[in-house]
């Protein structure tokens, strides 16, 4: 046992460090999980951009809380465009995402860096970096839904 616990505990510590990975039983499962956090996200990325912009208060506790979300859902997309998924539901996703999965990856890993920053500027508690960080990943999901979103 107590040559067990280092192993198990090196298990746990191991499983907690992998990106949450979902399993679906239909299409569209997948479909609804990728929107629902692409749902979330804009949620609180807006929430951000409105204080980034001066068009609500500058609030650090609010912030800080959006961005908690917003760590917590920013990499749970990617792992719903499976193959099998490219229709179904009322996906918006473009072919493209299939058929340039390297480019896709790079656009999906390039997002989730800008948003690392507007985290880490949302916690830490500066409007201007805050400013910075938003307006560089908007600019980021424009590019990703340009070349990977059908327009509405
Ligand atoms: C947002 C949001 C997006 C991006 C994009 C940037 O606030 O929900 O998807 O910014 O509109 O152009």
């Amino acid at each position: 046992m107590k040559k067990l616990l280092p192993l198990a505990l090196a298990a746990c510590a191991a499983t907690l460090a992998l990106p949450a990975a979902a399993q679906f039983a239909k299409p569209e499962d997948a479909i609804k999980y990728r929107q629902a956090a692409f749902v979330v996200m804009a949620k609180h990325f807006g929430s951000l951009r409105a204080m980034a912009e001066g068009k609500a208060p500058f609030d650090v506790k609010v912030a800080a809380a959006d961005a908690d979300v917003i760590a917590a859902v920013s990499h749970l997309p990617y792992t719903g465009f499976i193959p099998g998924t490219e229709k179904g539901g009322n996906t918006e996703a473009k072919p493209e995402i299939w058929q340039q999965q390297a480019k896709f990856k790079e656009a999906a890993d390039k997002t989730a860096g800008e948003l690392d920053k507007v985290i880490a500027a949302a916690r830490s508690g500066s409007l201007d970096s805050l400013k910075t960080a938003v307006g560089s990943a908007g600019r980021t999901c424009k590019a990703c839904h340009d070349d990977f979103r059908k327009k509405d």
